[in-house]
């Protein structure tokens, strides 16, 4: 998409003027944010346009990742660079006067996720137009994205993000593709001609389901894909005859907010609505335009691919059947089989807890001709394995429904014919200890894809002048194809380049150090150490063990006053969710730890700590191009993958890491001298689970550190926590520290240590960032999703869509 700096100012002046019959000079900045949002989607309409029919047109096979949550911050920029239009729409817009940033900053962010799996699918949205595959996003347009986070007497308190207020210039709303999607009522089946059951529906309720459209703009190519995303309504026809005010309530404001809870949403009957609710609505719009190509519906597997993302959309499988069997009379065999070949599905996490369970009766409620068919599926598969395997445990292990639940997991598994995990330890862990009996039965079936980040957003974007040296050092190869930073090794020797990529660290960092001036009020010194812990608040993450770092620091440095250790900077980004009560615990903790240590002259600001309020993509690409050190600190076995650790390591900060998740595949990217790792082992871990043989007390009584740290919690040391520092003693020493901080407690402080030593001499810290750098283009989705689409959904890049050649 090209367009001159005289052709952009008109058209950009006309639409104002058109749009609200403004000149540049009296617009406000949404009134320009407007303006140029509406006239980006006017220059790629046509692309977007032509990318499906071209599809149309080769019957191509497509993906739709199916996800409860999409986590794409803010699009103008980043729609900008993908169309090619960033430097012209820059300086035009200087040339009239008017500031990008400003723009940028009226933008509200698109939080429609609560981490990691949310913003990996919006990765992945960029990285598949980006390579030229064809792809597409299902999912939920929530009224109300991820609550905004405020600190009120250091604890979290969460309002509405109310993100649509002022309108969404990205998204199209497609009356016309709108479906309806049925709930509740009674259903049985009737032989409506001789042999043939189908079922016959009484007091349903029916909702409307309408689109809303975004464009993903692929990187300087000729494709525009898209992600849906499904809105609730009531028909106005519909008579209403709900049993109860919850069931009017679940369905009545179905689509108004995402779940805020990342690991334990249990038993929400709006929950399990808003995933029946886009499952449906996703998988008839697919079927609908598969019907346009004229293809047999026995064929639809080589046209369609369905991806499940977490168990959220697990319910693919059976409404896909249900289609297949109800609407396209399909026998069983068959459409079992071909069902099988569309579904993959990925696997998050190993945590218990964070295992989707649904009770029956709920599922028989809400979605009654569902639930008879995941019956169905469950008894056969019972059937067949009671057939061929021969140990009663396995079954017993593996089916679907027991003790009145529903195991979305199993569903995933039994109805898909991918099952990854996304890391290599992840992976092996499903393997050989999370499910292992289903490893037994399905040996084929369970692969890894490591997890990936968008290089372009997260380096080119989000961090100008590191690109500008990278540019200037290796050429601009690397912003089309990442794994060109490898480059940048051959300058590992080059003092010119590694000053330059200094000082643009410093840059980076002075930015940042205005930003905490002016939203909390602490000045930090921009040539201290900024030490950067930025995810979830998770106890298995454990920013507690980061905390007990810090305060022994406080400690050291009141015992001897003479001590001078490099100045640093802990920051700290995190939402707990509303009802998780010990992480909010911990939020209150270091933010009083942080009131303490920030305002004790004794400190003479040796270290501070920052808890920057409200975490989310825009601060993310705030803090990450700042951090000197990346703390990846789960105990092992715990974070699946992780990515901000990529995100850091592209930045140039140096991990700190326990061998867990991508982690590990980070140290073996970068080799062992490039990364400081500590702590426990996975077998290690287990070892303790098998024996249970861990006695949290045992570190308490033994190591008089250990124990002045746990102290401070509860002596007075650190003020205002009262009842917040007894429930983590209580965690620690009472409920014997599920998280083994106790156990890698010493292994961290000799590992800051280390930290500190590298970061003193400058000239070894500054070669370490540069190579974690040149190695962290090994972690880009772009090659991710490549593997998907080769291993797992079988979609070929389409022709001419890698240049600007393409279709016109
Ligand atoms: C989530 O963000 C993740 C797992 C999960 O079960 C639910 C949610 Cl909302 C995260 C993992 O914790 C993280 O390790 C991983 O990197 C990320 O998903 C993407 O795979």
């Amino acid at each position: 998409m090209k367009i001159t700096k005289e052709q952009f100012q008109k058209e950009f002046k006309n639409r104002l003027n058109e749009k609200y019959a403004m000149g540049v000079e009296d617009a406000s900045a949404n009134e320009l944010y407007n303006t140029l949002g509406s006239m980006m989607r006017a220059a790629y309409s046509s692309k977007w346009h032509h990318t499906w029919k071209n599809y149309l047109a080769n019957q191509q096979k497509q993906v739709y990742y199916f996800s409860i949550e999409f986590l794409p911050g803010k699009l103008l920029e980043s729609n900008l660079l993908n169309m090619d239009w960033l430097e012209v729409v820059e300086e035009s817009l200087e040339d009239m006067g008017i500031d990008l940033k400003e723009l940028i900053n009226v933008e509200p962010d698109m939080g429609l996720g609560n981490g990691g799996l949310g913003r990996l699918a919006s990765c992945f949205m960029d990285s598949i137009a980006s390579c030229g595959l064809p792809g597409n996003g299902n999912g939920i347009r929530y009224q109300y994205g991820l609550f905004k986070q405020k600190f009120i007497d250091g604890y979290q308190v969460e309002l509405p993000d109310d993100w649509l207020n002022n309108g969404n210039v990205w998204e199209v709303r497609k009356d016309s593709k709108a479906v309806n999607v049925h709930f509740f009522g009674d259903v049985h089946l009737e032989e409506v001609e001789y042999g043939k059951l189908k079922p016959v529906y009484k007091n349903q309720q029916m909702l409307r389901a309408v689109p809303y459209d975004t464009g993903m703009i692929g990187y300087k190519n000729e494709m525009v894909n898209t992600v849906r995303l499904w809105s609730v309504e009531i028909p106005a026809s519909e008579e209403v005859h709900y049993r109860s005010i919850e069931e009017r309530r679940a369905l009545e404001d179905l689509t108004a907010v995402l779940y805020p809870d990342d690991s334990n949403e249990k038993g929400r009957l709006t929950r399990l609505a808003q995933e029946y609710f886009f499952v449906s609505a996703g998988i008839q719009s697919i079927v609908r335009y598969f019907k346009t190509l004229n293809v047999s519906i026995h064929n639809i597997h080589e046209y369609v691919a369905i991806h499940i993302n977490d168990t959220h959309p697990a319910l693919c499988i059976p409404e896909f059947m249900r289609i297949l069997l109800d609407e396209e009379d399909l026998t069983w065999e068959e459409a079992w089989a071909i069902t099988l070949k569309v579904m993959s599905y990925t696997n998050h996490t190993i945590m218990a807890e964070a295992m989707e369970k649904w009770s029956v009766d709920m599922i028989k409620r809400l979605l009654p001709r569902i639930y008879q068919i995941i019956e169905e599926i469950d008894r056969r598969f019972v059937e067949d394995m009671s057939l061929k395997v021969y140990d009663g445990k396995v079954v017993e292990n593996t089916k679907i429904i027991k003790h009145g639940e529903v195991h979305m997991a199993h569903l995933a598994i039994i109805g898909s014919h991918s099952i990854n995990g996304v890391a290599k330890l992840h992976s092996e862990l499903l393997k050989t200890t999370v499910l292992p009996d289903f490893y037994s039965i399905y040996p084929n079936r369970f692969n890894n894809k490591t997890n990936g980040i968008a290089q372009r957003r997260w380096l080119q974007l989000s961090n100008r002048s590191l690109s500008e040296v990278l540019d200037k050092t290796i050429g601009t190869t690397w912003r089309h194809d990442p794994l060109d930073l490898r480059l940048l090794l051959n300058y590992q020797d080059d003092e010119k380049v590694l000053e330059e990529i200094y000082q643009s660290k410093r840059k980076n960092k002075k930015r940042l150090a205005d930003f905490i001036e002016d939203h909390s009020g602490i000045v930090v010194s921009p040539d201290a150490i900024f030490d950067v812990q930025i995810k979830r608040l998770h106890a298995y993450k454990r920013q507690l063990l980061n905390l007990m770092h810090i305060i022994k620091c406080y400690q050291d440095i009141k015992e001897n006053p003479e001590s001078k250790p490099h100045p640093r900077v802990f920051i700290f980004g995190a939402k707990a969710a509303p009802s998780y009560t010990y992480a909010k615990t911990i939020i209150k903790c270091i933010n009083e730890t942080a009131q303490l240590i920030n305002n004790d002259p004794d400190v003479k600001d040796l270290i501070k700590i920052v808890f920057l309020e409200n975490y989310n993509v825009s601060l993310a690409e705030l803090i990450i191009p700042a951090a000197d050190v990346s703390e990846q600190i789960s105990l092992a076995t715990k974070e699946a993958s992780g990515t901000s650790n990529m995100k850091l390591m592209l930045n140039g900060a140096v991990t700190l890491a326990t061998l867990d998740g991508a982690n590990i595949e980070i140290r073996d990217a970068v080799g062992d001298e490039n990364i400081c790792t500590f702590g426990i082992t996975k077998d290690e871990v287990y070892d303790y689970y098998q024996n249970q043989s861990y006695s949290a007390v045992s570190y308490y009584e033994n190591d008089p550190v250990i124990r002045r740290v746990i102290e401070a919690f509860i002596d007075g040391t650190i003020p205002n926590i009262y009842h917040e520092g007894t429930e983590i003693f209580d965690s620690l020493i009472r409920y014997n520290d599920e998280f083994f901080v106790l156990r890698d407690f010493k292994s961290y402080v000799e590992a800051q240590e280390k930290i500190e030593e590298c970061y003193k001499d400058q000239n070894h810290w500054r070669k370490m960032s540069l190579r974690n750098i040149a190695h962290a283009g090994a972690f880009t989705s772009d090659e991710t999703v490549k593997n998907y689409a080769d291993e797992i959904w079988h979609i070929d890049t389409l022709p001419n869509y890698g240049d600007e050649k393409g279709l016109e």
